[in-house]
C-alpha cells in the first residue's frame, strides 16, 4: 500500500473511476515550473520526426528516451495508478495528440480497447496536458459509464481530418448526450477506462493544445505479440506473476525515438469481432 500522500487515490475517487470510467480533479502532478522545463524540452524531440511524418508518429519515443521515460515513471503518477490497477503493472504506451492553433485535426469517437492486441481489457490511460485544454482549443469528452457497455464494432473513417481510421457514430453506436467535456491545467491528468467512449474536435484557437497519453495495464494483460511484435513494457510497480509480456530496458538517451517493424494488424482494428 503507497502512503496517503495527495497521490494516492482516495476510496471515492476509486468509486467514481470504477463507475465513470474516468477521474478528472487530481492534484496537479507537475509544477509550472516543471511544465516550463518539460515543454522547453519538447521541440528536440520534434526535431526527430522525419520528412512527412506528423506528431501523431510520437508513439512509445518513451522506450528510447530519458525525457519520456521519466515522465512515464514518475511516481506522482505511478501512485495514482496504482489506485486503480492495484500494486502490479507495467506501462507500455505513451502518444502525444498534439493540436496546433487554427489545425482541424479530429479525434474520432472510439474505445481504445478496441484497438489494442491486449486482454483483457485492464488498461488504465493517464492524459498530462502539456498545455491549458478545455473546449476552447479541443480537450477530450467522454461518455460517463460507457466502460461497462462492452466494446462496439468500430466503423472505418474516411474523413481526412480525422487522426484515427476507426471510429463509432454518434445516435447510431451510442448517444453523446451527456458527454463530458475535459479541462485541464498544464500539469494536470485526467485518467480514463480503456473501453470508455471518448473523442475530442478541432482546435480552432490560437492556442496549442498538446497532451501525452500514457498507457500502464495490470501485469494479467497479456499483449498478442503475433500481431504486434514490437510490443515491450516496463515493470512500474510490483512483480509479474503471469510473465506475458517482454520487458524492455531502461533507455539511456535523453532524446530518441522508436521506429516499427510492420505489424500485421488488422485494417478494421483488433477487435472487429469483440466479444468483451
Ligand atoms: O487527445 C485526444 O484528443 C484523444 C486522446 C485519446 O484518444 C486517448 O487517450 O486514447
Amino acid at each position: 500500500m503507497p502512503l496517503a500522500t495527495p497521490h494516492c487515490l482516495t476510496t471515492t475517487q476509486q468509486e467514481s473511476y470504477h463507475r465513470d470510467g474516468y477521474l478528472l480533479g487530481l492534484p496537479p502532478i507537475f509544477s509550472a515550473d516543471e511544465m516550463v522545463r518539460i515543454n522547453a524540452e519538447l521541440p528536440n524531440l520534434l526535431t526527430l520526426l522525419r520528412e512527412g511524418e506528423t506528431t501523431h508518429e510520437m508513439r512509445e519515443w518513451h522506450h528510447e528516451s530519458t525525457y519520456l521515460y521519466e515522465i512515464v515513471m514518475d511516481a506522482r503518477i505511478l501512485d495514482l495508478v496504482e489506485g486503480i490497477l492495484g500494486p502490479n503493472f507495467y506501462v507500455w504506451g505513451s502518444h502525444f495528440f498534439i493540436k496546433p492553433p487554427r489545425s482541424t485535426g479530429t479525434v474520432p469517437w472510439h474505445q481504445d480497447a478496441y484497438y489494442w492486441p491486449l486482454s483483457p481489457c485492464n488498461t488504465v490511460t493517464v492524459w498530462i496536458a502539456f498545455d491549458d485544454v478545455d473546449e476552447g482549443n479541443g480537450s477530450m469528452k467522454l461518455i460517463p459509464g460507457s466502460h461497462l457497455g462492452g466494446l462496439i464494432k468500430h466503423r472505418q473513417k474516411d474523413d481526412t481530418n480525422a487522426t484515427l481510421s476507426l471510429g463509432l457514430e454518434d445516435g447510431t453506436d451510442f448517444k453523446t448526450e451527456g458527454a463530458v467535456q475535459f479541462r485541464l491545467n498544464a500539469g494536470e491528468i485526467s485518467m480514463h477506462d480503456d473501453r470508455a467512449i471518448h473523442g475530442s474536435q478541432a482546435n480552432p484557437s490560437d492556442r496549442r493544445r498538446a497532451g501525452l497519453t500514457i498507457r500502464y495495464s495490470g501485469t494479467n494483460v497479456k499483449p498478442d505479440l503475433t500481431v504486434s511484435p514490437d510490443f515491450v513494457a516496463h515493470l512500474c510497480r510490483g512483480t509479474d506473476a503471469y510473465g506475458h509480456t517482454p520487458y524492455a530496458s531502461a533507455p539511456t538517451a535523453r532524446y530518441a525515438r522508436k521506429d516499427y517493424r510492420r505489424s500485421d494488424a488488422p485494417i478494421d482494428g483488433y477487435k472487429a469481432k469483440p466479444t468483451a
